[in-house]
This record gives C-alpha cells, structure tokens and sequence, in this order.
C-alpha cells in the first residue's frame, strides 16, 4: 500500500509529517570497501586469494518483482586476471559477516541455500568452466556447470566479446517477475540468461524472504572488481491510484527499472524528475511517468490521485474549564491534543482543562480526511477561581467589602452587584486592569439582603452570592 503523508493545520503549529524513504541498508565483509555510496570495490590487483562481500541487509520479499540496475567492472587483465563476481540470494543473516571462499569459488561456494548469478572471468577446469568469460545462474553455491544446481547457463558475459576483463564498466540488469517465476540477467543491454522456475520453494524452503547481495574474490590470478548500483527496486513496481484530501500530499510510490524519470503534468510535484516525488493536487489528477532505464529504453506508466472532499473546519468554544467542539455529520472521531501533545483517551467532542494553554483537536472524517484547529486559552479570572484566590471580605458584609483577585492577562473588568430581583444597584468599569484587582467597595447604601456580586474579566463573568447584614 501507498503510504499517505498527512499535512494538517493547527492554530500554532504545522504538522509535516517526515518522510523517510528507507535508504539501502549495505554491510561489506572481506576485502570490500566503500568508494562511495553506491560503488563498492570487492577485491583489489593487488593481493591473490581474496574475496570481498557486500551485502544488503533489509530482506526482500520474492512475491514481489525486482529491477535491479548495477554496473560491474572485473578489471584490466585478461589471462591473468580472475575470478569474478557473483549476485546471489540467500537466507541467512550470518553470511554478512561470514569467511568466503576465494579462487574459482568466487565467494560463492558455501553459501547456501542462495542463488546465484556467477559472472565467471577464469577457466577452472574443475568446474567445467567455458573458456570464455561466462555467466550462469546455480544454486546453493555449486560454481560446477552441468550440475543439477545448475539453473541455466553457461554462456558468454558479453554477447560481442570473449573478455570482460576490459577495463570497461559493463551494465548489468537482474529481473524478478514473481507472477513468470523468471529470473533475467542482461548485459550491456543485451539479454543474456533467463531461468524460469519456482526458486522460492526449490530454494528457500517456501520462504520468500531473502537478502541479496554480490561476492567476489581472485586467486593466484587477480583483478580490482567493482560493482556500482544504479537502481534497486525490491518491491512492488505498479503504481496505485491513491486518495489524499484536500490540503493534503502524498508521497508517490516509487516508479521502478529506470535510471531518471519524468512526470507529466509536472505540476503540484516536489520534483518531477524523481522516481517518487512528493504530490500535493488540489483536484484529481493523473500522473503519466517516462521512465528510462540504463539501456535508454523508456516505458510508461501512471496513476491517478483522487483528492477526496474537504471536511468543514471546526471550530472550538470555551464555556468555563471546558472546550467543546463543533460537531458535524462528517466526523467520526476526534482527538484533541495539548500543543502538539496527544492527549490519550480525549476523544470527545468535548475536552476539560484545568490549566491555560494551546489546544487543538483533530476530526477525521470517514474517509479519513482530518482538519485540526486549535484555541488558546488564557486564563484570568476564571484561573483565579481555580486557584481559590478570588477573595471576598466579609461576606456576610456590612459597610463595606474587600474583593481581590489575580489576573493573567490585562483585562477589562466590571464589578456588578444585582439585589434579588435582578436589578443592577451597582456597576463600576476598571478598564484595563493588570496583575491584580483589589478594591474595597462601600455597600453601607445597600439594603439588608442577599445581592449577587458579578465579576466580569475579559469576556468572563464569574457570580457569588453576597448577603450584607
Ligand atoms: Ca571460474
Ligand atoms: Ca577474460
């Protein structure tokens, strides 16, 4: 399934989702190093009976296709140069780090089960090798030809020349087609071997979970050997017709089997010169890909967003130490968070606070579009309430009484006391009061009784009955 990236908006803060393409996972062993991150050198002139690995450590599952696009380089002697290099899957962790066999085994030999495509550049007798540089696909690390474990092959490396060993890069593809159960190897852009067969169960035990990665090694003969990796693709290569809503993107699943590519229309893309550009459309729209493989040859595909509905943006409203959200018959849930913290269980419509701050809820409508939208609460009167530190004295009163109270924020207040029959008989405005209010109001005019006092803050009213005696 494609992964859908979400982008929502929220009062104070942006959610971007990262997205992190998993980048190959490489461990090399013997003599490999690193040239860089895509070209590693298995064995070097300079020693004989070496052998390097490089392997790959994030299995790959064989239901899937693969595309994978390299370069191989075997050196610059021909009679004197050996002994190749080998693709091979296997099964088992412990190869990463495993010994490997050196000479005509070409690191191959001893691992197993595995496949192997064995690029073969020295006569071993013993193995009934063609004089020829060759190529054949054998199993569980038999490098004889005419074995069982023989799976097609041998035939030549290169279609037009005897010798790899040339001091050339030479491009080699290896194909997966699990629905075929065919496995193809090209050079040069040239076919070379295919086998058809189903190596998941002949193999692997009906496991279709493998590794991959590529062997070397020299023996009295000897020659620097390379690979460079182009384009690895070990997964599933359609592009699916995706959803995203409205505001939203998508990251697009990765285009395979090309070396570039280039999207049309190249509009509302973060770059549509890669396999799997970030899409954000505004309307449904198709993709058409041109995908160009190391060979030049292009092929197309495409897929189609559709953008879904937009959702109504809630709003929030405050009544006290609660936030309540407005509902709609397009939501189905809703999560409310504290900043960008996620407040587990809060999945109300409504939300009860005990302190100030930005809060946000997030609605997600059925088919999974979500909006979030926040309040920020700041609290005054209504905090001192909380706190206990609204202070009225006396109370019963008589001539006069004392009322103090804390404020948060600068605050328009306006003390109001109403007699029993809801007539104002006292109002006074203290406009933009900060800090702290504290006043003592004379009420020696009021009749005995029971008044209530209203504090308005801010847009707040808070009441306490007041009795003067
Ligand atoms: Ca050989
Ligand atoms: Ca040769």
């Amino acid at each position: 399934m494609n992964k859908i990236y979400l982008m929502f908006r929220i009062t104070s803060f942006l959610f971007l989702a990262a997205a992190m393409q998993a980048s190959a996972q490489f461990r090399i062993s013997g003599k490999t190093i690193a040239m860089d991150s895509s070209c590693f050198q298995l064995t070097d002139v300079n020693g004989t009976y070496e052998a390097g690995g490089l392997w790959n450590t994030i299995p790959v599952d064989l239901q899937n296709p693969f595309d994978l696009h390299c370069q191989l380089y075997f050196g610059t002697n021909d009679a004197s140069g050996a002994d190749g290099i080998v693709f091979l899957l296997h099964n088992d962790t412990a190869n990463f780090s495993k010994g490997l066999t050196k000479g005509g085994y070409i690191g191959f030999s001893g691992i197993s089960p595995s496949l192997g495509v064995t690029f073969d550049t020295w006569y071993n007798d013993i193995h009934y090798d063609p004089a020829n540089d060759h190529l054949a696909i054998q199993r569980n690390g038999d490098v004889v030809h005419g074995t069982a474990n023989e799976l097609a092959g041998p035939v030549d490396i290169s279609s037009t020349s005897a010798n790899v060993e040339d001091g050339l890069y030479h491009q080699a593809r290896i194909t997966w087609d699990p629905a075929a159960q065919k496995i193809a190897v090209y050079v040069d852009c040239i076919p070379r071997l295919s086998y058809t067969g189903d190596i998941v169960s002949s193999i692997f035990g009906g496991n279709s979970l493998v590794y991959w990665g590529f062997t070397a090694a020299t023996g009295i003969s000897i020659n620097t050997q390379r690979v460079c990796l182009q384009n690895i693709s070990f997964a599933a290569g359609v592009l699916r017709d995706t959803i995203i809503c409205q505001g939203q993107y998508v990251q697009l699943h990765p285009a395979t089997g090309g070396v570039s590519y280039s999207w049309s229309p190249s509009t509302a893309l973060s770059n549509p010169a890669i396999a799997n550009p970030f899409a954000y459309p505004q309307q449904t729209t198709k993709y058409i890909v041109t995908i160009t493989d190391s060979c030049g040859n292009q092929s197309l595909d495409s897929l189609t967003i559709n953008v879904g509905n937009n959702i109504p943006t809630p709003t929030i409203t405050r009544k006290g130490m609660t936030l309540y959200c407005q509902t709609d018959s397009s939501y189905v849930s809703y999560q409310w968070y504290n900043g960008n913290t996620m407040l587990p269980g809060e999945t109300d419509t409504s939300l009860v606070i005990s302190a100030g701050g930005n809060y946000n809820v997030e609605v997600t409508s059925k088919d999974g579009c979500k909006i979030a939208v926040g309040i920020n609460v700041v609290l005054g009167i209504q905090q001192s309430i909380m706190d206990g530190s609204v202070r009225l004295s006396p109370n019963p009163a008589s001539d006069k009484i004392n009322i103090s109270f804390s404020l948060n924020t600068v605050s328009d207040i306006t003390l109001s006391f109403f007699d029993i029959a809801g007539r104002i008989i006292y109002k006074t405005d203290y406009p933009s009061l900060t800090n702290h209010f504290l006043e003592d109001i004379s009420t020696a005019s009021f009749a005995k009784g029971i008044y209530l006092l209203q504090i308005k803050a801010g847009g707040e009213s808070y009441n306490r009955k007041i009795v003067i005696q």
